[in-house]
């Protein structure tokens, strides 16, 4: 693959969700050793450092259902200025989260730079709510719904336009959990889905090959959004919504790989990683590990 100018952006947010620890998600795939492994493979890393969250503590809730709107608004407008500004280099955003709320700011900054972006969704869930189909009020439930335009007006509209992404330029890979609403928006738009039962049935090679082929076809760029447990819980248990039976870490590994020989990619994120409810920092190994794989990374 090209070598690569990647600008790393650490998000320690944990305002999209209730539980507390993700926060130190980007310190814990840092101490994980991400950089040096990127710098191995012979690419330039540049370390932005981290976009400032409010505490959750000192957060007020608002009169939405949304759980910390003002403060997950406000984190994601100062990660979209920095995505857009690495973008504007040239640079390649890494984006190390945080929950998955951040996948807001990350496709605010990304996608004015592309007529077409495509954006590879790889989670156990869809993150298609919205404030009125959302069970829990969290945020980190609705960020794929918002970069396609739908949801409440301060999320949809952070850069002043809307949508980041084209419906039709979504793959989700490695879904088990979908809410109601999730499941209609998902047939509304016509969105496509490798649930884990068509990773069972064709095997992570074909899907992998389906949704490469389709993303160099129909569009300009390519977003991934990795969300630590679309994989198995038993490979990455520090997470603070895992569902059982994921994806595995090999099967992930060779997705990696694939996205690396096609080099479609042109930004990518990591989220969910809490080391708090983690095995001695092993999810966070898991995320570097897959970067390994994702940018080049090879025994021989
Ligand atoms: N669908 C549920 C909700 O909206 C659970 C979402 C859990 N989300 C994440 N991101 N961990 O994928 O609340
Ligand atoms: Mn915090
Ligand atoms: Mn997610
Ligand atoms: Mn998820």
């Amino acid at each position: 693959m090209k070598k690569k100018n990647i600008s790393l952006i650490g998000v320690p947010m944990d305002l999209g969700q209730m539980r507390r620890g993700v926060d130190m998600g980007p310190s814990a795939i840092r101490y994980a050793g991400a950089i040096q492994r990127l710098e191995q493979l012979g690419h330039q890393v540049e370390d932005l450092g981290d976009i400032q969250i409010d505490q959750a503590e000192s957060v007020h809730m608002t009169d939405t259902n949304l759980r910390n709107l003002d403060a997950v608004v406000k984190g994601n407008m100062e990660l979209a200025d920095t995505v857009k500004e690495a973008k504007d280099k040239g640079h390649f955003p890494l984006i190390l989260g945080g929950d998955h709320s951040i996948a807001i700011g990350s496709l605010a900054g990304i996608g004015q730079k592309y007529e077409n972006l495509g954006v590879i969704w790889y989670d156990a869930h869809g993150d298609l709510n919205t404030g009125d189909t959302s069970p829990s009020g969290n945020i980190h439930g609705m960020p794929l719904a918002v970069s396609i335009g739908i949801g409440h007006s301060d999320l949809v509209n952070i850069h002043e336009y809307t949508p980041k992404v084209k419906p039709e330029n979504i793959v989700i890979i490695g879904a088990r959990s979908l809410d109601e609403g999730e499941r209609e928006l998902i047939k509304e738009k016509g969105i496509r889905v490798y649930t884990m039962h068509e990773i069972d049935r064709m095997g992570m090679t074909k899907v992998m090959e389906e949704a490469i082929q389709y993303l160099k076809e129909n569009t300009d760029g390519v977003h991934l959004s990795l969300d630590l447990d679309g994989l198995d819980p038993s490979d990455a248990p520090g997470v603070g919504t895992p569902v059982n039976g994921g994806i595995s870490y090999r099967e992930s590994h060779l997705a990696m790989e694939m996205l690396a020989e096609s080099d479609i990619l042109t930004s990518a994120e990591f989220v969910e990683v809490n080391p708090i409810l983690d095995e001695k920092n092993k999810t966070a190994a898991v995320a570097v590990a897959l970067m390994g794989s994702l940018f080049g990374e090879k025994l021989l």
